[in-house]
């Protein structure tokens, strides 16, 4: 129908008329907008013009300053750890921790502190791909009865480089090239590995950087680390060195490669998306605080130095305390006014945690204030509502750009006599340093304790699984077969043959260098630690996990019923991909609807698939590429499948016969038995069936 408004005749046909109750009278409860002044806006849709053909009038004073606001709407992206994710959430302690800190927050198990989390990549812009190779940023703010503690760590308990001076370097080897500007959040380039095969104090790290720990399957799911030695303060000024550790309620899990190359097309945002969703529906990421706690006796007892950030502490030298819990329950209302200004600093510390000399924890120090003057363009960053103490904080300092406080009287110094209640010095209540006696030369130099780059490199390659050094290999391989420039290629492979023989000689073998390592490795002999593996430690769950159905016409509504009800009875989620975004129409007779179109929910972004294409599958289901590719990838990915007639008949299009199935392939009868039901969700519950990997993946 057509509907003549104060803008004109618009020809609305079938469709749903635009304009309905898109004024402020047609909204009741709705504000009407306003500019940034608070003037109401009469027509937020059409510019001044001088007639209704005519050219728009500077005078128009409401299309200028919109305009304004958008022109400046992105303020510079984080230098590193631009790609990121947060939430808000709580802190409790498990019980009073005042016996090693007087942290005000680890004081009462009865009381929350609220914190902020930031999860990110590193090396990409803020719009690159979640599901990269890279470490991933874990930083929490908790905002205490005593100010805002900053915990600014990583998901690997190590990193590359001992000192801050060489950070720059680091930082322009990885990022992209700057005469092309490519690869974007890619390790794989020359430059970065050119640059770690000149820093061997690198290798430690890149072990982890190569392993699935780089990939993990979600921010849920993955481990935290303080990385640097700190100090735990207690109320007679006792001091003693920790390590802090964040361990994920739900188990670590990662991604395999080959899922997280075509993930990143699917869906660049699966970990933000993810993480998103899970706090949304109630599923909350919780993770344990832990601390390894020695005194500098101890330290100086390790055959490594504690202030050598290259370097972990196996749990077997100190084991984990276990502090208290954190959980994320609420989606940031807006993401540039929290995630993107949160502005985290390794110096925001409370009394009773205190620093250790870690050249480079002290370079950090400097960089990250320093760093949120050109980011968030003002000293007055932290009033911003994000960074803001959730306790009193008063202070002489004044002005800036962007003030948000309005500080009242005539006394802006201390000391003074004029205003009584002016804030002023607390010797009782204030953050005391560590009294730590120095007396040494002012000199440039690594200590010789920082000098072994081999033996926790070994340590880490001893301690994984069979599976997990092949995709370290495999890792290796992949960044390497990158680089273009020979020399680096087989430098780097010369510092592998280093750490071990095995690592060398298979790296070498699978890029085609023909070279051979001195027989034995560099360092110090060292016993695994089982800790350092994911998979030696991984729970069987399908807690919060996702299960992929592909359906088709004529499948039935109580089959799939069944299915979900048994794995939502196990905390995880089925969800329906099918041929066409509305669904299928079931052999009951009902329309049953999709959560994806086959296209747009690809297997790679479910833990586990059903196959289930009824007991005549139509033709467009076996000849579909999208259909093939989600059974073919469910299997080479290494995911349980349940699959019925169809799907059975699906696989085998996929070049997967029945010869081929494992214990991980359950075929389904057209009577779906609870048998059938039990062996796929445990199936399903160990996430993936590692021994098929031989079958689908080339040795390494
Ligand atoms: Fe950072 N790092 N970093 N870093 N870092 C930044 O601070 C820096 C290091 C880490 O979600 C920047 O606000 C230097 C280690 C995280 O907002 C910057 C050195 C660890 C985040 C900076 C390091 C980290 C950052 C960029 C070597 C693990 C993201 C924007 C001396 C313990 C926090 C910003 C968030 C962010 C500098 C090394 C973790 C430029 C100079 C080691 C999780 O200030």
């Amino acid at each position: 129908m057509a509907r003549t408004t104060k803008h004109g005749s618009e020809g609305q046909g079938n469709r749903a008329d635009p304009e309905l109750g898109q004024v402020a009278a047609e909204r009741p409860g709705a504000p009407s907008m306003t500019t940034n002044q608070g003037v109401v806006i009469e027509d937020n849709r059409n510019s001044l013009k001088a007639g209704a053909r005519g050219p728009t009038l500077l005078e128009d004073f409401i299309l200028r300053e919109k305009i304004t606001h958008f022109d400046h709407e992105r303020i510079p992206e984080r230098i590193v750890h631009a790609r990121g994710s947060g939430a808000h959430g709580w802190f409790r302690p498990y019980q009073s921790w005042a016996s090693i800190t007087r942290a005000d927050f680890l004081q009462d198990p009865k009381r929350k502190t609220p914190v902020f989390v930031r999860f990110s990549t590193v090396a990409g812009g803020a719009g690159s791909n979640d599901t990269v190779r890279d470490v991933r940023g874990f930083a929490v703010k908790f905002y205490t009865r005593e100010g805002n503690y900053d915990l600014v760590g990583n998901n690997i308990p190590v990193f590359f480089i001992q000192d801050a001076m060489r950070f720059p370097d680091l930082i322009h080897a990885v990022k992209p090239e700057p005469d092309r500007e490519f690869p974007q959040a890619a390790s794989a380039h020359d430059t970065f590995w050119d640059f770690a095969s000149l820093m061997p104090e690198s290798l430690h790290m890149l072990m982890w950087a190569m392993s699935d720990r780089a990939i993990p399957r979600s921010y849920r799911m993955m481990e935290g680390f303080g990385v640097h030695t700190f100090r735990f303060i207690d109320a007679a000024g006792g001091s003693r060195f920790v390590k802090f550790h964040w361990r994920p309620k739900l188990g670590s899990f990662s991604l395999v490669w080959d899922e997280a190359v075509k993930i990143a097309g699917a869906d660049p945002d699966f970990h933000r998306r993810d993480l998103w969703d899970a706090i949304d529906q109630g599923d909350f990421p919780a993770f344990e605080f832990a601390v390894q706690i020695f005194d500098e006796e101890m330290a100086a007892s390790f055959d490594f130095d504690v202030l050598d950030a290259t370097k972990l502490i196996p749990e077997e030298l100190v084991p984990l305390t276990p502090l208290g819990e954190l959980v994320l329950d609420r989606n940031p209302d807006n993401f540039f006014a929290e995630t993107e200004q949160v502005a985290f600093h390794p110096g925001h510390l409370v009394p009773g945690i205190d620093l250790s000399n870690d050249p480079l924890l002290q370079g950090r120090l400097f960089s990250y204030l320093d760093t949120q003057l050109s980011r968030l363009g003002s000293s007055n960053f932290h009033q911003i509502p994000v960074n803001r103490p959730k306790c009193p904080f008063a202070n002489m300092q004044r002005g800036g750009h962007m003030r948000m406080s309005v500080e009242k009287g005539r006394v802006a110094y201390e000391p003074n006599s004029l205003d009584p209640l002016s804030p002023a010095q607390d010797p009782d209540r204030g953050y005391t340093h560590h009294p730590e006696a120095m007396e040494s030369p002012k000199i440039r130099l690594r200590p010789e304790s920082f000098a072994d780059h081999h033996s926790q490199a070994r340590l880490f390659w001893l301690s994984q699984t069979d599976v997990e050094r092949t995709h370290m290999v495999a890792a290796f391989r992949f960044e390497l077969s990158k680089v273009d420039t020979l020399a680096v290629r087989e430098r780097m492979v010369g510092h592998l043959f280093d750490v071990h023989p095995e690592l060398g000689g298979r790296v070498a073998a699978a890029l085609g260098l023909e070279m051979d390592g001195d027989a034995a490795p560099v360092g110090r002999e060292v016993a695994p630690s089982d800790p350092l593996s994911i998979l030696k430690k991984a729970p069987e769950t399908l807690a919060t996990r996702k299960v992929g159905c592909l359906a088709v016409d004529g499948v039935s509504a109580a089959t799939v019923d069944g299915f979900r009800r048994a794995v939502e009875r196990k905390g995880g989620k089925l969800m329906i991909v099918s041929m066409k975004r509305g669904g299928f129409r079931s052999a009951e007779g009902e329309m049953i609807p999709a959560d994806f179109f086959v296209q747009g929910g690809p297997s790679f972004l479910f833990d586990a698939v059903l196959l289930l294409g009824g007991a005549t599958p139509p033709a467009d289901f076996l000849m579909d590429a999208a259909a093939r590719n989600f059974a073919a990838d469910a299997f080479a990915h290494l995911k349980a499948i349940g699959a019925d007639e169809g799907g059975v008949a699906l696989l085998a299009r996929a070049g997967i016969g029945e010869a081929d199935f494992d214990e991980a392939v359950v075929p389904l009868a057209s009577k779906v038995t609870p048998a059938a039901v039990s062996r796929f969700l445990s199936a399903a519950a160990r996430h993936r069936l590692w021994s098929r990997e031989a079958k689908v993946n080339a040795p390494v």
